[in-house]
C-alpha cells in the first residue's frame, strides 16, 4: 500500500516537473528571487507626521495639490486600504521598525516614562546585517536613542519648526538654522552625499510636518488665503450614541487654541516656538497673523462665526505645512533622478497615521474610526512596480518592514506579525488569501486628548469596536452605508448575526496577534 501511494507521488512529480504550469511558476520564481538577491535596491522611507489621505491628492483631496506625493504613486503604486495598528506617533514608528503590535515591541503609548527598546530586532538591523548602510534622520520621537543605524541625528521630542535642535550620534544638541521641513532635507541628501556608495543604502526621513501646531515656512504664509474650505458634513456632530466620542477633548470648538495653534496674539519675545522664529521670520509671522487677528476680532463674540473662522485658520496652517512637505519630496526625488539613484530605489511616502480635517469636528487622531485609523502610503521602484498600480487590498502598518525586507531579498524573521505585500505590488494581482480583517488597539487616556483605550476588528464592510477603562462600551459600524461613522448600530435589532461574526473574529485576532490584555477583556465579557 505504502510503495504504491509512493509510485503514484513519483507519477505526479514526475509529471508535474515537464507540465508548463510548473516550468513557468519555477522560471518566475527564479527570476524573482535572483532579481531581488543580486541588485538590492536602496529603500529611502519618508515618514510624515499627521499628513493624513484627506489632504492628499493622489488619494481624492480637493483640499490641495501634492504633485510630489503624487507622482510617487503615478510611478508607482498607491495603496488605497492602509491602516495603523495604534493611531499615535511613537507607538508607529516602533511598529514600522518591528512589524510588531505595541503591546509585544512595548510601545503603546508616546508617555516619556515609556522607552522604547532599541536592543530588539528592527528593520535597520536585519538589513545591515545584509550588507545595507542605514539612517534615521528627523522626527524620532521615541525617548530612547537609536540604535542599529550607521548614522542618525534626530529632533529632541516633538521638535520645532523653526532653527530645530538635532541631537547627534555623540549626543550633542546642535542648533541649525532654517525650517525644519528643509533642515531635515539637507541632512538627508547631505548624508546621501557622503554615503558609502559601495554599499545599498536604508534610509528614513523623519518629517515633522504636518504636526499640531501647524507652523507653515515664511514662503507658505498665505498659500490658501482666497480658499474658503468646505466643512465636512458631520463638524458638527453630537456624538448621539457614541460615549466615547463625547469624551473626547480635540474638538476644533473647544479644544483648538486662539494662541498657540492659531497663533493670534502671540508674543514673539518669550522663549519657545515662537520665540525662535529669526528677525525676518517673526516680521513675516507677525505681519501675517496682525491681518488674520483683524478676521478674528470681527467674529470672536459670536461663537457661530468664531467656530467658523478656526476651521478656515486651522487648514490654512496645517495644509501650508504640508505644502513645504510635499515641495520638499520633490527636491528629494529630483536628487534620486540627477544622481541617477532613483532607478534602483525604492522610494516609500507615508505618515505615522491619519488625522481629522473637522470630520467629528475634530483635529488630532487616536480613535479607530476611518480618518485616522487610515494612513497614506505610495511607494515607486522603477521597472519593478507597474506605473499607476491601485492597491485596494487591506495593509496594516506591521506589513510595511517585512515588505520591505522582501523587497530587499532579506529573510522574513517568523517573529515578525506583518506580512510582505511585494509580490501584490511586483505582479499587480490579488492575493485571494490575503487578510480580510484587521485587528486595531489603542491605549493612551486620559491625557492628551481623553479618548479612552479601545481595540477593535475592521472587515471590508464593518466595524466593531470595544472601548474600555473610563467605561465598557461597545460600537459597530456598517462602512457600507455610514462612511463617516455617525450611526453606533450595537446592540440595535437585526444586527446580532454580523455583532457575533465580528467578536469572534476579534477573539481570533486578538489571539493571533497575541494580544493578552484584550484576550482577557474579552473573555470577562
Ligand atoms: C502634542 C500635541 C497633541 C498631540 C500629541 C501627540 N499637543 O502633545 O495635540 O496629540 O503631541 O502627537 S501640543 O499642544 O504640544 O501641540 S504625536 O503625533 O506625536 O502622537
Ligand atoms: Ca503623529
Amino acid at each position: 500500500m505504502q510503495k504504491k501511494t509512493f509510485n503514484i507521488s513519483k507519477n505526479l512529480i514526475a509529471k508535474l516537473f515537464v507540465s508548463p504550469f510548473f516550468i513557468l511558476h519555477f522560471s518566475f520564481f527564479i527570476l524573482h528571487s535572483n532579481a531581488f538577491a543580486q541588485d538590492r535596491p536602496n529603500i529611502l522611507v519618508i515618514f510624515s507626521d499627521d499628513h493624513t489621505q484627506q489632504t492628499i491628492s493622489a488619494y481624492g483631496s480637493s483640499l490641495m495639490q501634492t504633485p510630489n506625493i503624487d507622482r510617487i504613486a503615478k510611478e508607482g503604486a498607491i495603496l488605497k486600504n492602509t491602516f495603523v495598528t495604534n493611531s499615535i506617533c511613537a507607538p508607529s514608528r516602533a511598529v514600522l521598525l518591528t512589524g510588531k503590535y505595541s503591546h509585544l515591541n512595548g510601545l503603546k503609548d508616546n508617555s516619556p516614562k515609556r522607552k522604547f527598546d532599541g536592543a530588539q530586532q528592527q528593520v535597520q538591523k536585519l538589513l545591515s546585517a545584509n550588507n545595507y548602510q542605514t539612517a534615521w534622520i528627523g522626527k524620532w520621537h521615541l525617548v530612547t536613542l537609536p540604535q542599529g543605524f550607521d548614522y542618525w541625528t534626530i529632533l529632541p521630542d516633538q521638535g520645532n519648526y523653526f532653527q530645530p535642535d538635532f541631537i547627534n550620534m555623540k549626543k550633542d544638541t546642535v542648533r541649525h538654522q532654517g525650517y525644519v521641513t528643509n533642515v531635515i532635507s539637507d541632512l538627508s541628501l547631505g548624508w546621501l552625499d557622503k554615503r558609502d556608495t559601495t554599499k545599498p543604502f536604508f534610509m528614513v526621513i523623519g518629517e515633522k510636518a504636518t504636526h499640531r501646531n501647524w507652523m507653515p515656512a515664511v514662503e507658505d504664509l498665505g498659500a490658501f488665503e482666497n480658499v474658503e474650505f468646505p466643512m465636512p458634513a458631520n463638524f458638527y456632530d453630537d456624538y448621539k450614541n457614541r460615549r466615547a466620542a463625547l469624551e473626547q477633548d480635540m474638538t476644533v470648538d473647544k479644544t483648538m487654541t486662539i494662541g498657540d495653534d492659531l497663533k493670534i496674539g502671540v508674543n514673539y519675545s518669550k522663549p519657545g516656538m515662537f520665540g525662535r522664529l529669526n528677525t525676518a521670520e517673526k516680521a513675516a509671522y507677525k505681519k501675517y497673523f496682525d491681518q488674520a487677528e483683524i478676521e478674528y476680532d470681527k467674529v470672536k463674540n459670536d461663537s457661530a462665526a468664531l467656530i467658523k473662522w478656526k476651521y478656515q485658520r486651522y487648514l490654512k496652517d496645517y495644509l501650508s505645512t504640508a505644502r513645504a512637505l510635499d515641495r520638499n519630496i520633490g527636491r528629494i526625488l529630483k536628487y534620486l533622478d540627477s544622481t541617477g539613484l532613483a532607478k534602483n530605489t525604492i522610494v516609500v511616502y507615508t505618515s505615522d497615521q491619519g488625522f481629522y480635517m473637522g470630520e467629528h469636528g475634530w483635529f488630532d487622531k487616536r480613535f479607530m474610526y476611518e480618518e485616522s485609523l487610515r494612513t497614506p502610503f505610495v511607494i515607486k521602484y522603477p521597472g519593478k512596480i507597474k506605473p499607476n498600480t491601485r492597491v485596494e487590498d487591506m495593509v496594516v502598518n506591521i506589513d510595511f518592514t517585512p515588505t520591505l525586507l522582501d523587497m530587499a531579498g532579506v529573510n522574513i524573521p517568523t517573529d515578525i506579525q506583518g506580512k510582505s505585500f511585494a509580490s501584490r505590488l511586483l505582479t499587480n494581482k490579488t492575493d485571494k488569501n490575503w487578510r480580510k480583517s484587521m485587528y486595531y488597539h489603542y491605549y493612551e487616556y486620559p491625557q492628551p486628548h481623553k479618548v479612552p483605550a479601545h481595540f477593535g476588528v475592521r472587515t471590508t464592510r464593518y466595524k466593531l469596536i470595544r472601548f474600555y477603562g473610563p467605561f465598557d462600551v461597545w460600537e459597530l459600524y456598517d462602512l457600507e452605508k455610514d462612511k463617516t461613522e455617525m450611526n453606533n448600530l450595537f446592540g440595535k435589532p437585526g444586527y446580532e448575526k454580523i455583532t457575533t461574526e465580528l467578536k469572534a473574529e476579534l477573539l481570533k485576532l486578538v489571539k493571533e496577534y497575541k494580544d493578552v490584555e484584550a484576550e482577557n477583556i474579552l473573555l470577562k465579557n
